[in-house]
C-alpha cells in the first residue's frame, strides 16, 4: 500500500517507520529531521529496533497515495487538510489528539477514518525517534459501524507488524481517548509529573474528574461512554505509560503551544452547548491558555 504520513514528528515518524517495513511510505515533516532521513534513513530505537528508508518531504502538496495518515498537532489540522486537498487519496486516517476528524471530512473528498494510537514515541535527534511504549492502533469509520476502507487500512497496519484493532465503535473510542487526554495531559503539564505519578499522586482526583466530565459530555452528544469506562481508561493509559511525559507536559517544558483547544476546548464548547457544567476541564483549560498567553504562544 502507498501511505503518506502527514506530520512526521515523533509519533508520525514511529508509525511511518513501522509501516515502511511493509509498505511504500512517504513522510511529510520538517527539516532537519526530513533532510537527515533522506540522507541516512530513519532509525527507530527503544522498544522497537528498525532502520528504514522512507521518502521524506517537507511539502505535502500534490501527492497521491492509497492512504494519508495524519499525525500533526491538532492545531495544524486545517493546514494539513489544505495540503492534502491538493492531492489524491482513497482514505485519510487521523491518529491525532482531540476531535479533529470533522475538520478533515469538511475539507477532503477521501473517506475519512478515525483512529487512535497508544504507541509511545519521543523525538531523539534528526533522523532518529525512540519507541517508548508498544501500544496499538485502533481504526474505524468515524460514525461507527464497518467499512471496507477501515478493513483495508487495518490489514495494512497488521501486515507491517503494528498491533491493530478495526473498531465499529469509534464514536465511543474517540471520546474515551479525549477523556484520557483531558485526564492526563493538563494535570501532568501543570504538575510537571510523568503520566504514572499524575494519576497516583495528589493530582489524581483532578485527572479522574476531568475524565468523568468528558464522559458526561460524550453522553450529552449521544455517545455511549460511562464515567467508569472513562476513569478506567485514564488509569490504564497512565499505568501503561507511567514513565512517559504527556505531549502537553513536553510542550510546556519546551515552551511550545499546546493542544489545549483540541482537548479542553472540545470538552468545554460541547458542554456549553448542552448546558453541562465541566468546572475541572474549564479550569485546566484556562490555566494552560493563561500560560500560553503569557508566553505569547496564542
Ligand atoms: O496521548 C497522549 C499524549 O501525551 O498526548 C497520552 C495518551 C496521554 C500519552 O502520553
Amino acid at each position: 500500500m502507498e501511505v503518506l504520513v502527514y506530520g512526521a514528528g515523533a509519533l508520525g515518524s514511529l508509525v511511518g517507520g513501522l509501516l515502511a517495513r511493509a509498505h511504500d511510505v512517504t513522510l511529510v515533516g520538517r527539516d532537519p529531521h526530513m533532510r537527515r532521513i533522506r540522507e541516512d534513513g530513519l532509525r527507530i530505537d527503544g522498544e522497537a529496533d528498525v532502520r528504514v528508508t522512507p521518502r521524506a518531504l517537507t511539502d505535502g502538496r500534490h501527492r497521491a497515495a492509497d492512504l494519508a495518515v495524519i499525525t500533526t498537532k491538532a492545531y495544524d489540522t486545517d493546514a494539513a487538510a489544505r495540503a492534502l486537498a491538493t492531492g489524491e487519496y482513497d482514505a485519510v486516517c487521523s491518529l491525532q489528539n482531540g476531535l479533529t476528524e470533522e475538520r478533515l471530512v469538511a475539507a477532503l473528498d477521501a473517506t475519512a477514518l478515525a483512529g487512535t494510537a497508544s504507541y509511545g514515541a519521543r523525538f531523539a535527534a534528526p533522523g532518529r525517534v525512540t519507541c517508548t511504549g508498544v501500544g496499538e492502533v485502533v481504526v474505524g469509520p468515524l460514525s461507527g459501524g464497518e467499512s471496507p476502507a477501515a478493513d483495508r487500512v487495518g490489514a495494512a497496519f497488521e501486515a507491517a507488524g503494528i498491533e491493530t484493532v478495526v473498531a465499529d465503535d469509534m464514536p465511543t473510542r474517540r471520546f474515551e481517548k479525549l477523556a484520557v487526554n483531558a485526564g492526563i495531559n493538563g494535570p501532568s503539564a501543570l504538575a510537571r509529573t510523568e503520566n504514572g505519578p499524575t494519576l497516583d499522586g495528589p493530582a489524581g482526583e483532578v485527572a479522574r474528574e476531568a475524565a468523568r466530565e468528558t464522559a458526561g459530555v460524550a453522553r450529552a452528544v449521544g455517545v455511549d461512554l460511562t464515567d467508569d469506562r472513562a476513569v478506567d481508561a485514564v488509569e490504564r493509559v497512565a499505568a501503561d505509560t507511567a514513565a512517559n511525559r504527556s505531549s502537553m507536559h513536553e510542550d510546556v517544558v519546551n515552551g511550545r503551544r499546546t493542544e489545549v483547544d483540541a482537548i479542553y476546548g472540545a470538552v468545554v464548547d460541547r458542554a456549553d452547548r448542552h448546558e453541562l457544567s465541566v468546572p475541572t476541564c474549564r479550569t485546566i483549560g484556562s490555566l494552560i491558555r493563561g500560560w500560553e498567553a503569557a508566553r505569547g504562544l496564542r
